[in-house]
């Protein structure tokens, strides 16, 4: 309860700001970012989502920071012309008049189609006739889902054959493990000849080292997020970063 206030007293303050990691695709040498957000507290310093979202996802007070993500996406969509990813929280996706807010918003903005919305596998599958017809609208704005956090929950490959998604992100935990694990290894060559047919793409997540680089491209990886690329940072450290770039 007094999160929740403290919460919303943060969005009046706009003490939340939305931070951008790469994602980099090593073949097509193209970079784009996923939006995470932080609560940039006078006292407490940095909040981490991990601190607040579930709390946030009690109530509507999650759409409230879907909003500050996706409009902080489009500005940075704008100024640095690459793709965001936001995460959408299963509470904002599975209410309509919240979803119908963002197919409002995505269709008065030019930069839509910069914009893709990451939902777990858990949301779409948990909801799947209804996601199904969401994840189209998105489609038809120009914008596009990915799957989130695969490789843990359910992880079915039948699901992902239903589902139009255009990006599928295995999650840190199978890549932590991946050159170790010969299952872990089986099933991401499985997603990534999937991906090829269903002409998904297939991004890598919490990619630390050189070495994992290694293994997952030898499975037919190639695009990649992690602290080898580098962290979350603001929207003007990331634009001095590609410009710095040749
Ligand atoms: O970036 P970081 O490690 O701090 O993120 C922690 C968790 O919070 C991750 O699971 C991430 O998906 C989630 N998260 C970050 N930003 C957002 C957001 O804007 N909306 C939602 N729903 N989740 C987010
Ligand atoms: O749940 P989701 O995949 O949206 O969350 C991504 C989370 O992973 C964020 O909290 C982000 O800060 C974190 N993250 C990104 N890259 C790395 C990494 O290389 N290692 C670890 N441990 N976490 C990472
Ligand atoms: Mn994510
Ligand atoms: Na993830």
């Amino acid at each position: 309860r007094k999160m929740q206030t403290d919460i919303l007293k943060g969005i009046r303050q706009k003490e939340f700001k939305t931070y951008f990691q790469p994602k980099v695709d090593l073949e097509r040498e193209e970079v784009s970012f996923e939006a995470l957000v932080r609560w940039l507290h006078p006292i407490k310093g940095i909040i981490s989502p991990n601190k607040f979202i579930p709390l946030a996802e009690r109530s509507s007070v999650i759409n409230e920071i879907t909003k500050i993500v996706l409009e902080d996406s489009l500005r940075a969509a704008e100024i640095l012309g690459r793709r965001i990813s936001i995460n959408l929280s299963p509470i904002s996706l599975d209410n309509n008049d919240f979803f119908e807010e963002i197919l409002e918003t995505l269709k008065n903005s030019e930069f839509s189609n910069l914009i893709s919305f990451e939902i777990t596998e858990r949301s779409a599958i948990n909801n799947f006739e209804e996601t199904l017809v969401k994840i189209r609208s998105l489609n038809k704005v120009g914008s596009f889902v990915s799957i989130d956090d695969f490789g843990i929950g359910y992880s079915s490959l039948s699901y992902l054959d239903m589902l139009p998604v255009r990006e599928v992100k295995i999650d840190k935990l199978f890549i932590e493990s991946i050159s170790i694990s010969k299952i872990n290894s089986l099933i991401v060559k499985a997603v990534v000849d999937m991906g090829r047919v269903k002409n998904f793409k297939v991004t890598c997540e919490g990619v630390e080292t050189l070495e994992q680089i290694r293994v997952l491209s030898h499975l037919g990886c190639r695009i990649f997020q992690g602290y080898f690329f580098g962290k979350a940072e603001k929207l003007s450290v990331v634009a001095q970063n590609l410009s710095s770039q040749v």
